[in-house]
């Protein structure tokens, strides 16, 4: 039987006084549903170092945090995109790489793709790797669509006719710009990593049209909200939505939840594990970077949080399940469509930022 995550934030074991000091202590700062919580145990027990773990939803959380410094942060996972900024602002320090043996389990192949936001691999190892798509209750699509169709197009959600079906049973979409205006570029036929104020604002228009038909925008609450028929379909990330799925399974309540990758194409992210240069800590991240890309300790995070990982020597340890499920590691011919983001310049950023906030707040 899978286990299923319980609980979005996780203390693995209280951090006995002044956390940010302590030698025994890492503090690690991870997006929520995203680690089997067996293995911040295991870490502890294999290195005597207390984990003290917090959990994020957004991009945009952790990059103020650590913008603004001090977060006595030791180890925090930000999107390739946003790392590379990052790294440009100064904020991350590089890895010791005598201090990670386990670096030659990583996958050279999503190293290298990874290399895009981090030259050399100088500063971070990459924890998992996704799509962005579409989860769905798959009853609910059959009532409203028929039984012959295929949820395989961003039409699904940005189509105002079939998003209006969808309204009374609840659609989300993630909080989350970068994840939902590149789709909607897609979908209207641009392209989809367009700065261009033009083909955003005919992005935000569309959006327009379907947002009295969303129930919300948020980054972590659809995947207890798909599994238990809060709402119906979600544009959401895929091991949650996965996660979602095994949650319904789980609790018997005959609800079903698929994920689908769009033909249109889907955003290919990377999460990458890294140490703030202010770390109070930085020889306990390095030793809790190392656990992670372990074997059997990615193995175990794939297997409960549905993600891949980068870790190639921890490929023999997952599920069959999950190692041929093409919904989490796609097929060449479905990765040919996917595109990857980069970072925007503080202007595009600010203009896009605008545009958000009217599709967002709906006026
Ligand atoms: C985990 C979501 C991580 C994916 N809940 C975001 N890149």
């Amino acid at each position: 039987m899978r286990k299923l995550l319980s609980t979005t934030l996780l203390v693995a074991t209280a951090a006995t006084g002044g956390l940010a000091q302590a030698q025994n202590v890492v503090n690690v700062y991870n997006w929520s549903d995203y680690i089997a919580e067996e293995n911040l145990a295991a870490f502890t027990e294999q290195t005597g170092i207390t984990v003290n773990y917090d959990v994020y939803d957004s991009n945009d959380t952790l990059e103020a945090r650590m913008l603004a410094g001090s977060s006595g942060f030791d180890v925090v996972v930000p999107t390739g995109n946003y790392l590379q900024r990052q790294i440009s602002a100064g904020v991350y320090q590089p890895l010791n790489r005598d201090l990670i043996p386990n670096w030659s389990n990583l996958d050279p192949r999503l190293m290298e793709l990874a290399s895009a936001f981090d030259e050399g691999n100088e500063h971070a190892v990459v924890y998992m790797w996704g799509t962005t798509g579409i989860g769905y209750n798959v009853e609910a699509v059959r009532e409203r669509m028929g039984d012959d169709y295929v949820v395989d197009s961003w039409a699904m959600v940005f189509d105002p006719e079939i998003a209006a079906k969808f309204a009374d049973c609840g659609i989300a979409f993630l909080d989350d710009h970068t994840e939902i205006l590149p789709p909607a570029l897609r979908y209207l036929g641009l392209d989809p990593l367009s700065t261009d104020e033009a083909d955003l604002e005919q992005a935000v228009a569309m959006l327009e049209t379907i947002r009295p038909s969303l129930r919300y925008f948020h980054s972590s609450q659809y995947i207890s909200d798909l599994a238990n028929g809060e709402i119906c379909v979600a544009v959401g990330w895929s091991g949650d939505i996965l996660q979602a799925a095994a949650r319904a399974e789980e609790a018997g309540n005959g609800i079903e939840i698929a994920y689908s990758i769009p033909k249109e194409g889907a955003n290919l992210w990377f999460d990458m594990m890294a140490i703030p240069s202010d770390a109070p800590n930085p020889e306990a991240a390095h030793a809790f970077i190392n656990f992670m890309i372990d074997a059997h300790v990615a193995a175990a995070n794939t297997n409960y949080i549905q993600y891949p990982n980068a870790v190639a020597a921890s490929n023999e340890f997952i599920d069959e399940a999950v190692l041929s499920d093409p919904t989490i590691y796609p097929p060449a011919e479905t990765q040919a469509n996917f595109w990857t983001l980069r970072p925007h310049d503080s202007r595009t950023d600010r203009m896009i930022t605008r545009l958000w906030t009217r599709v967002r707040t709906g006026q």
